[in-house]
């Protein structure tokens, strides 16, 4: 039978509370562990300053939630969780907590400080009922590299402190253009917790990927390639799972796009089209220009920043091309956005694996505590994390794939790359694993997942195979006799109790690492 290694950290935080029962300091450390090992993931929005990280949050939760323009509030690290009824709470640096009331305006959510100041508050939480929220807390941090120390500091105290494991599962990493400050980050990032093991849970996202190519209709062809172009050398393939280009303003607009926006569209897609195209040459010209076939400027000044001057130009070629009402323009464009592509991620690398991730974030934050606060009668805490560890066959997974990523490993190229692969390198799904396309069926999956085992197997007997590459090859195995099991003998194939962000499980099959 496996033991499940959430409820074994449980047991041993109850444990360790008994030990430190008389301890003030440990006692609220140990009550947060708790608390992270059952509250869902905790993913985090970071980048430098106005990467896009707001925007591209409220894109993820198809409401216009989190404030992206100046103001107090984008200097505080804020969480969305899920609740019934919407609420805001701001807890304060001394302790105490403060409601503040949930008012909208205009679609937005309006987050206001009142009296109190970014200064004196430490986080924001925002309860809220969306579904996204149900399998992840999302975390809005402020941009590092800021120009005001304080609030870059913030991001960094929370993201990647030096005294303790990060309070992040994973991050969601925006960049622009590959800068040190990025790279600087990421490396800080990746050395929190465990050594290197954080390489596993981060991936960046190429963003505002529509003003790569200037907004123009094939801006996201280039921002692909420059994505790709980081992926391979830009010194990022060690600290990230891969670069995704998102435009995050499109996706915000088209999860959120109200009819007018749509009728607005329509009368641009209807005009002659030597008008609309001299029309649509620049930003400058699109509300510059004092007449345009009934748009008033202040209905272009609102589209544009909306969408962009990309997503006006896309949403109109996309009516004239036959787009006929409003659901189907919103669903195109945000497959245009990049933002499925960044689901899918999400989906097979982190939520296949929250349990595993928030597994390992606690036992990480539980040895610290037993190494800072030594007491008497640690021993069996100790034992029981290495146990975890060993037994944990996820766990096994993410220590391995952080190894390879980093290089630090006896096998050969082909060896490490199969062998990332199967251990979930490009996404924890059975066809992800295997290197199949996404709608492989059940049987294809069957027959070569058999055939890996059985080159597998028989490359692990070789008496002449090195310790560390057996092991890497036990582990592979292994992975393989899950998927395996996860198929079954035919038949139906397993429903996954994971709520994924992209519907039905899905992989990046065909279209991983392009
Ligand atoms: N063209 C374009 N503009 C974007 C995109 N994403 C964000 N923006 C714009 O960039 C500005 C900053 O966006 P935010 O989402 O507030 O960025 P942020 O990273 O949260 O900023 P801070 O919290 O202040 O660091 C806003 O004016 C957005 O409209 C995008 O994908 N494309
Ligand atoms: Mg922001």
């Amino acid at each position: 039978m496996k033991s499940d290694p959430r409820v074994g950290a449980a047991g041993l935080i109850a444990a360790a509370r008994e030990l430190y029962a008389e301890d003030a300091a440990a006692l609220p450390v140990l009550e947060e562990l708790d608390r992270r090992l059952s509250e869902p993931l905790r993913l985090a929005v970071a980048g430098i300053v106005k990467a896009g990280k707001s925007t591209l949050l409220n894109a993820m939760l198809g409401e216009q939630i989190a404030p992206t323009d100046a103001g107090e509030c984008t200097r505080v690290v804020t969480w969305y969780r899920y609740a019934d009824t919407p609420s805001i709470t701001a807890h304060l640096d001394d302790g105490t907590q403060r409601r503040l009331p949930v008012r909208r305006v205009g679609g937005k959510l309006n987050l206001d400080l009142g009296d109190l100041t970014a200064d004196e508050v430490s986080r924001i939480d925002v309860g809220w009922p969306s579904s996204i929220l149900r399998s992840l807390i999302l975390i809005d941090t402020p941009g590092i590299a800021s120009l005001s120390h304080n609030v870059a500091a913030r991001s960094t105290e929370f993201l990647a402190p030096e005294e303790r494991p990060s309070s992040a599962d994973a991050i969601i990493y925006l960049l622009r253009h590959l800068h040190p400050t990025d790279l600087g980050f990421l490396e800080a990032f990746r050395d929190t917790a465990a050594g290197a093991s954080q390489t596993v849970n981060a991936i960046a996202v190429l963003s505002r990927a529509d003003e790569i190519g200037s907004g123009r209709i094939d801006s996201l062809l280039s921002a692909a390639k420059v994505a790709r172009r980081y992926e391979l050398d830009g010194g990022l393939q060690s600290l990230a799972l891969g670069v995704v280009p998102v435009a995050g303003l499109l996706a915000e607009g088209a999860r959120t796009l109200r009819e007018s926006e749509f009728a607005a569209f329509r009368t641009l897609a209807a005009m002659e089209r030597r008008d609309r195209e001299r029309l649509l040459v620049s930003t400058d010209r699109f509300v510059g220009l004092a007449d345009a076939s009934g748009l008033s400027r202040e209905t272009r000044k609102a589209l544009l920043a909306r969408f962009g001057i990309y997503g006006v130009r896309l949403a109109t070629s996309l009516i004239r091309g036959g787009v006929a009402d409003s659901a189907e323009l919103a669903d195109r464009l945000v497959q245009q956005s990049g933002l499925l592509e960044l689901n899918r991620y999400v989906d097979t690398h982190l939520s296949l694996r929250a349990e595993t991730l928030k597994v390992r974030a606690v036992l990480d934050g539980l040895e610290r505590l037993l190494r800072q606060r030594p007491v008497a009668g640690t021993d069996e805490i100790r034992a029981g994390m290495e146990r975890i560890r060993i037994s944990a066959h996820g766990l096994r997974e993410l220590s391995l794939l952080s190894k390879l990523r980093v290089g630090d490993h006896p096998l050969s190229t082909d060896e490490a790359e199969a062998v990332s692969r199967i251990i979930g390198g490009r996404g924890a799904t059975p066809w992800a694993r295997l290197g199949l396309p996404r709608h492989a069926a059940d049987d294809r999956l069957r027959e070569h997942v058999q055939s890996e085992l059985a080159w597998w197997r028989s490359r692990n007997a070789s008496p002449v195979r090195e310790r560390a590459a057996r092991e890497a090859g036990r582990i592979a195995i292994r992975s393989l006799e899950e998927v395996a099991l996860d198929l079954g003998p035919g038949g139906e194939s397993p429903a996954s109790d994971v709520v994924l962000l992209s519907g039905p499980v899905d992989g990046p099959g065909e279209s991983a690492g392009q």
